[in-house]
């Protein structure tokens, strides 16, 4: 197996004690500046802020609002064949200019050649290739001997955004290549050879995977494949968000997996499970600014259901149903400056497994629900020293580790939870052991849902009153 996980987090301790609890209830803003100052910059004025989703976290370029200055449509020619009509819209597509939205009918387009999208947009003017509405177009091709869609493999692109495609089939279904600025956004991606997207032959930046739906996937079967392997070509300044990944399988089969290297990126919101590597797989940033995984929702893996190896700020995930919950440990780097907050672990076996945190700078793990039936809550295998340890509700022994806890009672403590993880509610039971039950030095602002949080401090990824 890859025997890997890191998260990262690059906050220097003070930030994480007392005096540094301010600069860390704004969540996100070193990533949410990047953004807007990446959006606005490079180019004629790009516009204002990127939307805001719930918790202030920015989940679409701003450039993605510019009025197009011409919409094209293409339509299924019935008198043609799928392959006929997969000609016509790779020519199409790669006619197009900055400032043009392409908007293409319902139908079968089979692309039977190299196809790469090198378009060119600019802040002000950005390319659109897009679905019509309520039309789904789908693009595929008659063999898997090369992928079905690449994205700046022959040229690079830029300020590019592609909207509610269903991709199906080839090598790798969407691999992208030298690429900043685009955005993929609400399509459909599934049933190919290898991985579905793989953003990993170049460096990237802000990049936006965005409200995707991507499934049953092959050879190493990652669903996202983001950032090299050993940080030979990273991703930075990216937003993974709002995506549904599952059915991953092949010889790996991650949902998510950020590569060692990969640095200020934000995943989150996402929902992965049924995977047979790791939902949600993240390495470190060696040294560069944290990623951030936060209110992703996971369950169901052969493997650690989430795991993340240092330099990074984990917090507000469900994560439930795998061969261990949560686990963390050195990869391709050291496990350090790791932030794990206000998760919610609830697994049959082990729960929480931290294998490389004792001595390390910067670990956090406080105000966490870690339930196991069967096995340890928490296990620090290599023990617990410096470890900032606070607010957290354990149903399992906690080994390596001398306090910092309570014990909660099991899933009566939750709205409707299983141990399979067939049940998801983890909301806190009323009268349960989660209410008031969190330090208040760990508190985040908001819980997975996005809702504030109000009155007492809870454990665990969800808010009560
Ligand atoms: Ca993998
Ligand atoms: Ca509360």
């Amino acid at each position: 197996m890859e025997w890997t996980s890191r998260g990262r987090l690059r906050r220097r301790a003070a930030d994480r004690g007392r005096a540094g609890e301010a600069a860390r209830r704004a969540p996100l803003a070193p990533l949410s500046l990047l953004l807007l100052a990446a959006c606005g910059g490079g180019g004629s004025g790009g516009g204002g802020g990127g939307a805001t989703g719930p918790g202030g976290s920015t989940y679409d370029p701003s450039w993605a609002r510019a009025t197009p200055a011409r919409v094209l449509t293409l339509d299924f020619d019935g008198g043609m064949t799928a392959a006929q009509n997969g000609a016509a819209l790779k020519a199409a597509v790669q006619a197009l200019q900055p400032g043009d939205r392409l908007e293409i009918g319902a139908g079968t387009y089979s692309v039977d050649s190299y196809f790469s999208i090198d378009l060119v947009g600019t802040p002000t003017q950005p390319i659109v290739v897009a679905a019509q509405a309520g039309a789904t177009p789908v693009i595929t091709r008659v063999n898997a001997s090369q992928n079905t869609v690449n994205v700046g493999q022959n040229g690079g692109a830029r300020y590019l955004r592609i909207e509610g495609l269903e991709i199906i089939g080839g090598s790798i279904a969407l691999r992208m290549h030298d690429v900043q600025n685009v955005q993929v956004d609400s399509c459909h991606i599934h049933h190919c050879q290898d991985n579905a997207v793989a953003v990993n032959s170049h460096d990237t930046a802000w990049i936006w995977l965005t409200r995707n739906e991507i499934h049953d996937t092959g050879g190493t079967g990652e669903g996202m494949y983001l950032g090299a392997n050993n940080g030979v070509h990273v991703m930075r300044h990216s937003v993974i968000a709002q995506n549904l990944v599952y059915n991953c399988g092949g010889t790996q089969g991650d949902g998510i997996e950020l590569k060692q290297g990969s640095y200020d990126n934000l995943i989150a919101e996402n929902v992965v499970h049924d995977t047979n590597y790791p939902c949600i797989l993240v390495y470190g940033t060696d040294g560069n600014a944290p990623n951030v995984v936060e209110r992703n929702t996971c369950w169901g893996s052969n493997d650690n259901v989430m795991q993340v190896q240092g330099e990074a700020i984990v917090r507000n995930n469900l994560i439930l149903d795998g061969a261990v919950g949560f686990s963390s440990h050195d990869h391709q780097g050291q496990s350090r400056d790791l932030v794990f907050v206000h998760n919610t672990v609830v697994n049959t076996g082990r729960a929480v497994n931290l294998s490389s945190w004792g001595g390390r700078p910067g670990m956090v793990f406080a105000n966490n629900v870690c339930y196991s039936q069967n096995g340890d809550s928490v296990r620090f295998a290599g023990g617990s020293a410096g470890v900032q340890l606070a607010g957290n509700l354990v149903v399992g022994p906690v080994m390596g580790a001398g306090g910092g806890w309570a014990t909660g009672n099991g899933l009566a403590d939750f709205a409707g939870v299983t141990w399979t993880g067939s049940s998801r509610d983890a909301r806190p039971a009323p009268g349960g052991a989660i209410p008031a039950s969190g330090d208040v030095l760990h508190e985040e602002p908001v819980d997975l849902t996005g809702a504030a949080r109000v009155g007492t401090v809870e454990a665990g990824a969800y808010d009560a009153p």
